[in-house]
């Protein structure tokens, strides 16, 4: 059988990939004419672990090829991107233009798999739009014909731990029809080693949308509690750390906010449609976002209290160990730093090679962790990077540290972000 995976991102691509890898037919389809080349060509445009030589491979063996248009296949996977505009409600633009690029190509027998986040519905809805614009297919089978079968089955990895969890975790597989669920359980059995749970696309849908609200809401929790403790001029790591130690509480860390696409993203499906049922989902985002707030005010303050000082703003990514900048809230940060410090912020961040255009033209520049805690009288760590718990800091006690990550916990002149003497009222 031959696959069509519709977006080649940081989800499509890699599934092409690890399905290719079996021995499956893959085609690759991307709008973007430079992505579709350069996986043609055998090469990656995005950074992840193992991803390169796994997408060489299946590029060199036949397995795989990348092109812009789709082409008639047995199974299309759709992974676009579902974004939030601007009021928080989700443009499906992406998913809809998809489905109408394949709508023509469709034949009975053909089963379409949803992968996107998507709000509770669209699978539904899809299947409606393929339908009006095909009149001539059904869903599912009947009298032992088959129409085409339509599922959702959601993507759950974890960026940095992509292809690992493409096939060791456990999926969740909700067809329109209970045919349409089987059949797209065989074929996810195919390359998945966990368990292929099935269920209803609705079902499918809002798991999906819970599993990301839920750490939201957890995270909320954990940066609620540090502001709390912070009134108090008490430390929360060490609050969270003893309190986790009864067996059944398990707080997460709190930090500068929540970035990447997808926390921050998800609970506004499910907050878009049921305003008024989603409450604790709605203050989460709101508490998660004042906390980037919050953090930006504090480490205002200080660097105004040190005229002339040199800022180390360690960590732009969204989190520990990535190159990821998107919807980061450490970019936040340093950005409305430089707009006010301009030259005397030095950013630190050791994933990616050069500092984004909107920073650099304020005037901030990139240096090395050892540097910027040498040249700078400030440090502002925003994420916590195995290179930044690596330093040894003895010897740094000239610097004043705001840590929203709590990795320099040991560092005898550190003003924790709940005791900076500034900022305490
Ligand atoms: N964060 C904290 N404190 C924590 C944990 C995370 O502040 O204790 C922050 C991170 O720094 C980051 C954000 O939350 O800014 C999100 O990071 P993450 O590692 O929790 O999640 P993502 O966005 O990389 O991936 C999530 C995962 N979902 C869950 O863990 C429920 C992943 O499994 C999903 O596949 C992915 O979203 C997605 O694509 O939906």
């Amino acid at each position: 059988s031959k696959v069509a995976v519709i977006g080649l991102g940081y989800i499509g691509l890699p599934t092409a990939a690890v399905i290719a890898s079996r021995g499956i037919r893959v085609v690759g389809v991307d709008t973007n004419r430079r992505v579709a080349r350069t996986v043609a060509s055998g090469a990656i445009h995005i950074s992840e672990p193992d991803l390169d030589g796994l997408v060489q491979k299946v590029v060199s063996n036949g397995f795989l090829t990348a092109t812009n248009e789709p082409e008639p296949a047995d199974i299309f996977m759709i992974a676009v991107p579902t974004p939030i505009d601007d009021e928080n409600r989700p443009d499906l633009g992406c998913v809809m233009a998809a489905v109408d690029s394949i709508a023509g190509l469709l034949v009975p027998g053909n089963l379409v798999i949803l992968e996107s986040t998507s709000p509770v519905g669209t699978t539904e809805m899809i299947a409606e739009r393929i339908l009006a614009q095909r009149p001539d297919l059904r869903v599912g089978a009947s009298n032992g014909k088959p129409g085409i079968f339509v599922a959702y089955c959601p993507e759950r990895v974890l960026p940095g731990r992509i292809l690992t969890e493409l096939v060791s975790n456990d999926r969740c597989i909700g067809g329109i029809t209970a045919e349409c669920t089987r059949r797209a359980q065989a074929f996810y059995k195919t390359f998945v080693r966990g368990t292929c749970v099935a269920t209803t696309s609705r079902t499918a849908e809002l798991v999906k949308l819970t599993e990301n609200a839920y750490r939201d809401t957890n995270i909320a929790f954990a940066n609620e509690l540090s502001l709390i403790c912070d009134h108090y001029g008490i430390s929360p790591w060490e609050v969270i750390d003893i309190a986790n130690r009864h067996p059944r509480v398990n707080i997460l860390k709190p930090g500068p906010g929540v970035g990447g696409h997808c926390i921050a993203v998800d609970p506004w499906f499910i907050i878009d449609a049921v305003p008024d049922l989603a409450r604790v989902m709605r203050t989460s985002r709101d508490v998660n976002n004042n906390k980037t707030k919050v953090i930006a005010e504090r480490a205002i303050a200080l660097i105004n209290q040190r005229p002339g000082a040199s800022v180390a703003c360690c960590g732009l990514a969204f989190k520990a160990n990535v190159d990821d900048l998107r919807e980061s809230p450490a970019v936040e940060i340093a950005m409305h730093l430089a707009e006010r410090f301009g030259s005397r912020i030095k950013v630190v961040e050791p994933n990616i090679r050069e500092l984004p255009r909107a920073l650099s033209n304020l005037g901030a520049e990139m240096l090395p962790i050892d540097e910027a805690l040498m040249a700078c009288q400030v440090a502002i760590v925003l994420v916590d990077h195995d290179e930044f718990k690596m330093i040894p800091l003895a010897g740094r006690r000239h610097l004043d540290v705001i840590d929203t990550r709590g990795i320099w916990q040991d560092m005898p002149s550190m003003i924790p972000e709940n005791r900076a003497p500034a900022l305490r009222k």
